[in-house]
């Protein structure tokens, strides 16, 4: 059980992704999620300079061990880079615990709580009009939960719309994508957007809004409050994540559920909101907190306050964190809801796995250890080019939340 190698594994097939490949001495592989969009080589480099030395002759068995001796090792405490690499490292050896003992994971996390996993996509459209009609398309796959992000009214971009019908991929390659954003124009919008997706969709269909942390805490109140007519699954990023007590005041003007976390990298930035309860759901994901053990020690902390995992599932983080997301998806008793964006079809030439999409949910397949896997062949095929999220900004050019 000792590792003798771990591989980092950059490529772009599609999009960017950064993958880690540990090697032991019985011949098993295990694999992980490094990737942390518009930073890919930040982590890549961390990986290959300060951790993979670090591994080699290590028992592949001592999985959380490895973990505090990674995080604690590293002194600077958790960050998106750091966590990103731990990650990688903590999915990658409970996938090659899994394979040692012939297992799928969500067995070594105390088995299912479920046999299949609800998942929601993201439909968009330049107006309400095409938003709507994609939301049709998805409810026609069988989708039972559906995210709705259109257009603005005088606005070139938003947030969630355009570059894939199944899927929405913000990163583009050269400069920062630059969008204008004016939050007036998009609080005026929202609510007539669904207005007309109830009147279309009906009430038997979970909808879901990311307001992708670029609202006031008395603009996300204002928000919440006029969309609790139309009965949301949960209003996503409200308002700064790190605001724990925006959240307090918002919680005071809504019954909108509420969810956040898909770029929190530790506990300790969810822990408030949790124990309080002024939040509903929390996106933290296997890739972004250090992987499986911590996410579960996240499951495990808010079980008892009621609030549910609601993991983040956009194409940025590969079919690996997909595959491992599932595995805690099954096991926890307080799950949610799992974000289900597709990938393109030149990742799944270099990404295997053996979850199956079926009449609205995720269904993993029953192999040992996570369920997923790297064609590195296939990913040589793909070079890594240098990608960056958009940067947004008002009207007057002042730097704002994209
Ligand atoms: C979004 C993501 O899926 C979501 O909820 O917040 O699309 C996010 O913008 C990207 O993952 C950023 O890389
Ligand atoms: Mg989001």
């Amino acid at each position: 059980m000792r590792i003798t190698e771990a591989r980092v594994i950059v490529c772009s097939p599609g999009r960017n992704f950064v993958t880690l490949k540990i090697v032991t001495d019985e011949g098993l592989y295990g694999v992980g999620d490094a990737t942390l969009n518009g930073r890919e080589m930040a982590v890549a480099a961390y990986l290959q300079e300060h951790v993979v030395p670090l591994l080699i002759g290590r028992g592949s068995d001592r999985i959380e061990h490895t973990w505090q001796y990674l995080f604690k090792g590293s002194y600077w405490g958790a960050g998106p880079v750091t966590m990103s690499a731990i990650a990688a490292v903590d999915m990658a050896l409970w996938d090659l615990k899994g394979k040692r003992l012939g297992v799928p994971v969500h067995q070594l996390l105390g088995g299912r709580s479920r046999d299949k996993v609800l998942v929601y996509g993201h439909a968009n459209g330049r107006d309400n009009a095409e938003t709507i009609a994609a939301a049709e398309r998805y409810r026609d796959l069988g989708y039972r939960a559906i995210r709705l992000q259109a257009g603005v009214p005088g606005l070139e971009h938003a947030y969630g719309v355009g570059r894939g019908d199944l899927f929405y991929e913000p990163a583009e390659t050269g400069s920062p994508p630059e969008h204008v954003w004016s939050t007036e124009t998009y609080l005026d919008h929202v609510p007539r957007l669904f207005a007309e997706a109830r009147e279309a969709l009906g009430w038997d269909v979970h909808l879901l809004h990311d307001a992708h942390h670029r609202l006031t805490p008395t603009e996300a109140g204002w928000l919440g409050h006029r969309l609790e007519d139309y009965r949301l699954f949960w209003l996503e990023d409200p308002v700064n994540d790190l605001l724990q007590d925006g959240f307090r005041h918002l919680r005071r003007h809504t019954r909108t559920p509420i969810a956040v976390g898909e770029v929190f990298n530790s506990v300790f930035q969810l822990h408030q909101l949790v124990t309080e309860q002024l939040v509903d759901y929390l996106r933290t994901t296997v890739l972004r907190t250090g992987g499986i053990t911590p996410l579960m020690k996240i499951a495990h902390l808010a079980e008892p306050y009621q609030v549910r995992l609601g993991s983040h599932g956009a194409t940025d983080l590969s079919p690996i964190t997909m595959a491992a997301a599932l595995q805690v998806d099954l096991a926890v008793h307080n799950f949610g809801i799992q974000e289900y964006m597709r990938h393109s079809d030149a990742t799944a030439e270099v990404f295997s796995s053996s979850y199956a999409f079926d009449d609205g949910y995720l269904v993993p397949g029953a192999e040992p250890g996570l369920g997923a896997d790297i064609d590195e062949a296939a990913a040589a095929r793909f070079p890594y080019e240098r990608a960056y999220l958009p940067v947004a900004r008002s009207v007057d050019g002042t730097v704002t939340s994209w």
